[in-house]
């Protein structure tokens, strides 16, 4: 059963030598799970290799962008075809109009709609034009929730829930933090609290609409109506991070499933195909105060550069046609059913979580509902529960407060194997 993995060691050590701590983003170095990062050979549909020649069904989808699978070959076609005309102008190109214009007609929020390179930028920008558009400092977001790491961003909750939050990172400036507030998921009256307190200077709220940075938690029933309405009445701006949920839990997103429209919305991931790709946008007098139109300043080198459109085009082309969320719906209850029989024949206290195509399972007896809830699981048996499943070929995110995915290249035939391997572990738990 013990695979090798001589070769990814041997490139961690390498990698070590150049890159702090040998990889380009922390998540990656396995640290909260333990044992080697595997090095990545390559990718296809629901599989992908390492540098050892391991095979895995793969449940990272990079995070979210590959809900086609790996080397998409339309996708694939679309880059190369891209490349061929060249890589980058740092000028407007039609496939930019292309990709807004998939985007404004799929998102009910967004009536104007503005590229950047990662879901950061997007959430920064979109924090940045709240503020210049309300003229107001303060915001409001979600414990748990992550929205990339813009300094206000990296913040938790100061001493008392609605108070200002005080860094989560070294090299964050306290009064970089204090205009920010922290509130838990799932609990609206807080961010009545917070408005309240706070009359006249809140900009926005910004949360994942389904929180998948905790694991995936559901928003309670009415959660998102509640907000919605309690920041409409207060001039707050209320935007949706839906750089994972966005085009995965429906082609509208999750303001579509739970029709509950904000006033901007972020993007990324998915419309990128792979390739680096964010974007927000929102209502058209939002939007119309950013530069050059307006006096909020924003730019960026590759923003909305080719290959990266003609991979979101692709992409998007392709989850536009019909029965596909169908298809992804089928095969992800199948996964969480056999997941949540198999806890339940091993005994073992897990509390799973799905919507859509992303799914978690915490191992704790609570009921998840929040990041206070979601800490109460048992990560060395998630780390136990990782490497086991790593051991049979099955690639989940390497820790407990990530989402998995289903893509449209897994398999009945995946996810069976899955739920097989699954059950062995957890009956070794
Ligand atoms: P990027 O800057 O990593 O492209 O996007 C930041 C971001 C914004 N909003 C949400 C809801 C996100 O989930 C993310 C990034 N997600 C993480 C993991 N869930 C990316 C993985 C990583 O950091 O390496």
């Amino acid at each position: 059963m013990q695979k090798n993995y001589t070769k990814s060691i041997s490139a961690f050590e390498e990698s070590q030598k150049y890159i702090p701590g040998g990889v380009n983003s922390p998540v990656r170095a396995f640290r909260t799970v333990g044992g080697n990062p595997l090095f990545i050979k390559r990718g296809k549909g629901s599989k992908i290799y390492d540098i050892d020649d391991n095979e895995y069904i793969d449940y990272v989808c990079s995070w979210g962008p590959l809900i086609l699978g790996h080397a998409h070959p339309k996708v694939v076609a679309a880059i190369q075809n891209a490349a061929e005309y060249g890589t980058s102008y740092g000028a407007p190109t039609e496939l930019e109009t292309e990709l807004a214009e998939i985007i404004v007609n799929a998102v009910p929020s967004i009536d104007l709609v503005r590229m950047v390179s990662s879901g950061t930028e997007a959430a920064m920008s979109a924090i940045r034009l709240a503020r210049g558009y309300t003229q107001r400092d303060k915001i409001i977001k979600v414990e748990g929730c992550y929205h990339g790491h813009a300094d206000c961003l990296l913040v938790k909750a100061g001493s008392g829930a609605a108070t200002f939050g005080v860094p989560d990172s070294a090299g964050v400036p306290a009064d970089f933090a204090q205009h920010t507030i922290t509130v838990p998921f799932n609990d609206a009256e807080a961010v009545r609290i917070a408005i309240q307190q706070n009359p006249e200077q809140v900009a926005c709220v910004i949360l994942e609409p389904i929180a998948g940075n905790m694991g995936v938690v559901p928003p309670t029933d009415g959660y998102l109506a509640e907000i919605r309405e309690i920041t409409a009445q207060k001039g707050v701006v209320l935007i949706f991070d839906e750089v994972i949920t966005g085009f995965r839990v429906a082609f509208g997103g999750a303001q579509e499933l739970y029709d509950v429209i904000p006033d901007m919305t972020c993007l990324g991931k998915i419309i990128g195909g792979g390739m680096p790709v964010g974007a927000y946008g929102g209502k058209r007098e939002i939007m119309e105060c950013i530069a050059p139109l307006g006096p909020v300043y924003q730019a960026g080198t590759l923003s909305g550069n080719p290959l990266a459109m003609s991979a979101g085009i692709a992409t998007l082309k392709i989850l536009s046609e019909p029965v596909v969320y169908e298809k992804l719906e089928n095969r992800s209850s199948a996964l969480a059913e056999g997941l949540l029989e198999a806890t339940k024949a091993a005994g073992v206290d897990a509390y799973h979580t799905r919507v859509g195509s992303m799914l978690s399972i915490f191992f704790t007896s609570e009921q998840v509902v929040d990041y206070t809830t979601a800490k109460t699981s048992d990560t060395d048996r998630f780390a136990a529960y990782f490497r086991g499943l790593l051991e049979r070929g099955i690639y989940i995110a390497p820790s407990q407060f990530e989402s998995g995915f289903v893509s449209l290249a897994h398999s009945d035939d995946d996810i069976q194997t899955t739920i097989r391997a699954a059950s062995e572990v957890l009956q070794s738990l």
